[in-house]
């Protein structure tokens, strides 16, 4: 039993919930510019709990719905850019909080991509034939990230948390993928920046905690990149765009996924969008979209539907998981 299929999924969204009209009293900005710019009309945003708090109600929401025991999960991966501490990993402290007592747990940090690269790296483990059950959950807080005076960063993102339990299984459900970074353009989304300064350092440059974006670099690329990447995965698996279900995007902007849509020559409806209610939830976005999807009964697990999930942001980093649900 080397191959692995998605069990269920569960998402956790923090209750504070800001519209536009509410970011538009904190900067200069509009409910129209923002729908009309990215799709959004509203984001949720933590109003203290962590990043391990939210993937911990994720973990245990997958240990209810899958009726399997804490000490059955044997890989737990943490997609995330804003974890609680540098160390220990926020997938330690959600090892802790669901008493996963047996799992081997450790953080992914790949922005809006670390849920298909944590899916993808998952997958190995399973397919080595040593670890039958593994949680992977995307979650991320970038409110503590933001600028909230910064009217180009601070209406995009909001914080929330969402993630798979996977299974090993005899029949093969994860169909191909195709992985990618481009380190040359590292400088195009970042934040978080750990100077060295110390006693022992000559003074260095500090690019600060915020989250910097050169919004039209990254939106270049991504179209230039995205659907390429998403041909690359169905040839390796041997399919075309038409027998795929669901195109389901890092929810980065709807406007990006309507230019991909053209470039693909498919019709729009072809990709789940969800950016309107929660806003770019960077790692979490993908596995928010599956919960959501599920939730809304547009798939179902074993109908054998085939997803196209892909990730793309800072890094930059981007990639394709085709899956058979
Ligand atoms: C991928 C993308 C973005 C992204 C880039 C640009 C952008 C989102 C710039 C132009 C602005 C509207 C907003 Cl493509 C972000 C990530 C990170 O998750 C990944 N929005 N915009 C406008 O229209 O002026």
């Amino acid at each position: 039993m080397k191959n692995c299929r998605i069990v269920c999924a569960h998402k956790y969204i923090p209750e504070r919930k800001i519209d536009n009209d509410e970011m538009s009293r904190m900067v200069d900005t509009s409910d129209e510019w923002i729908v009309s710019r990215t799709g959004i009309k509203e984001r949720h945003i933590s109003t203290g709990e962590n990043t391990s708090y939210m993937a911990g109600e994720v973990l245990k929401g997958l240990i209810e719905k899958s009726g399997i025991s804490p000490l059955d999960i044997d890989l737990l991966i943490v997609a995330t850019i804003s974890p609680d501490y540098l160390t220990p990993s926020t997938a330690c402290l959600v090892q802790h909080i669901a008493g996963a007592k047996n799992a081997f747990a450790f953080d992914v940090n790949a922005a809006c991509s670390g849920f298909v690269y944590a899916l993808s790296t998952a997958e190995k483990f399973i397919s080595s034939g040593k670890y039958k059950t593994a949680a992977v959950i995307g979650a991320d807080i970038l409110s503590k990230m933001i600028d909230f005076t910064d009217r180009s960063t601070c209406v995009l993102f909001g914080d929330g948390a969402g993630g798979v339990l996977l299974q090993a299984c005899e029949e093969n459900h994860y169909l191909s993928e195709d992985m990618n970074s481009c380190g040359d353009k590292a400088m195009a989304l970042y934040g978080g920046h750990m100077p060295v300064d110390t006693v022992f350092s000559k003074e260095q440059p500090n690019m600060g905690k915020y989250i910097k974006m050169n919004g039209r670099e990254i939106f270049d690329f991504t179209l230039k990149e995205v659907p390429e990447s998403i041909k690359r995965a169905l040839s390796k698996a041997g399919l075309d765009l038409k027998d795929i279900d669901y195109i389901v995007p890092h929810q980065a902007n709807a406007r990006i996924v309507n230019y991909m849509a053209k470039k693909l020559s498919i019709d729009v409806s072809r990709f789940f969008i969800n950016i309107d209610q929660y806003g770019n939830t960077t790692a979490a976005s993908i596995p928010i979209a599956l919960s959501d999807m599920l939730e809304e009964g547009k798939v179902e697990i074993g109908s054998g539907k085939k997803l196209a999930l892909v990730g793309f942001g800072g890094g930059l980093t981007w990639g394709t998981v085709i899956i058979k649900i």
